[in-house]
């Protein structure tokens, strides 16, 4: 009895050895080389998936270890050297009804916090800005919708060098190979950020791991989705769909800043405001006036009556800019 005690413990120890690497809580937003659990991502979404992740992964540690721990304890209690007779029968009603109505419970335990947690990822409303996603092959456009900044995203030349040089790329030396853009997505922290995914061509899939989604980028739809980071950083995805023969080099950087950087950054993006396009109409509406220096001067409030086409045009890029700034 004490041999049996005995090989309890160890295998009480075995397991908790094995338990070990997800037991370590801290994980980075990226994924690391050898790195055993999912990460806990950086937005509510991602820790939600998390903790789903987590509820479901103890509850199948606690079913392992009781179901080995039933086995091995038999099997060894109850070998034949020991003078064990099997039991004959094949049948029990009240196992087989415990042994169905046990797990039916546990999953529906389960699916409440998981439906509650999906719910939450598909409810897009109440976001505070939105950018539009679209997938081409390969690379990504970006659309600030209503704040007039739109860019496309492509792998960085230096990787898109390096890897048509034929050279191996080492993470010491290429850390973000085929994992860095020419242009970032730059999104503010702390912020309800809607987004619409489309594809021009064929179906890609726009998806960061550290925000804790991935969505198709289909043609001819429109999907959506949400994330509201909450550290600033540097997370870095892939186009998660096979959408051709560059599908592996369409990277996605996304670069989360606080509120204040991203409305500078925002404004650095933003076209020239309004000065500059009536400039050159009113030019030759005032010749008699002469000199270009006054007329440069003068206040959008001169430029309307003087050129009316040019009004529609100054009028709204005018107000879009303290109102982005703001
Ligand atoms: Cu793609």
């Amino acid at each position: 009895m004490t041999q049996v005690n005995g090989f309890f413990k160890r295998l009480i120890t075995a397991c908790t050895l094995l338990a070990m690497p997800v037991l370590a809580w801290a994980q980075p937003a990226d994924p690391k080389p050898w790195q055993l659990n999912m990460g806990r991502g950086v937005t509510s979404s991602s820790q939600h998936a998390y903790d789903a992740h987590m509820i479901a992964f103890w509850v199948c540690v606690v079913i392992g270890i009781a179901v080995f721990g039933a086995m091995f304890y038999a099997m060894f209690k109850f070998r034949k050297s020991k003078g064990a007779v099997a039991a004959q029968f094949s049948h029990n009603t009240t196992a087989e009804i415990i042994w169905t109505v046990i797990p039916v419970v546990i999953l529906v335990i389960m699916a409440f916090p998981a439906t509650k947690k999906l719910i939450a990822m598909y409810d897009t409303r109440d976001a505070e800005m939105t950018v539009k996603v679209t997938g081409y092959q390969w690379m990504w456009k970006y659309e600030y919708l209503g704040e007039d900044v739109e860019f496309t995203s492509r792998l960085a030349k230096q990787s898109d060098a390096f890897r048509q040089s034929k050279q191996v790329a080492t993470v010491k030396d290429n850390p973000h190979y085929l994992l860095e853009v020419d242009n970032e997505l730059v999104l503010p922290v702390n912020t309800k950020i809607r987004f619409v995914i489309t594809a021009d061509d064929v179906i890609h899939a726009w998806w960061v791991p550290a925000l804790g989604w991935k969505q198709d980028a289909i043609p001819g739809i429109v999907n959506e989705a949400w994330t509201d980071i909450q550290t600033p950083g540097v997370y870095r995805g892939q186009c998660a769909e096979l959408c051709g023969k560059d599908h592996g080099f369409m990277p996605i950087v996304v670069r989360a800043v606080s509120k204040e950087d991203f409305q500078k950054w925002l404004a650095s993006k933003q076209p020239a405001p309004a000065p500059a396009p009536a400039a050159p109409v009113e030019a030759p509406a005032a010749p008699v006036e002469a000199p270009a220096a006054p007329a440069t001067e003068a206040a959008p409030a001169d430029a309307a009556p003087a050129a009316a086409g040019a009004a529609p045009q100054a009028a709204p890029s005018d107000e879009s800019a303290p109102q982005a700034q703001a």
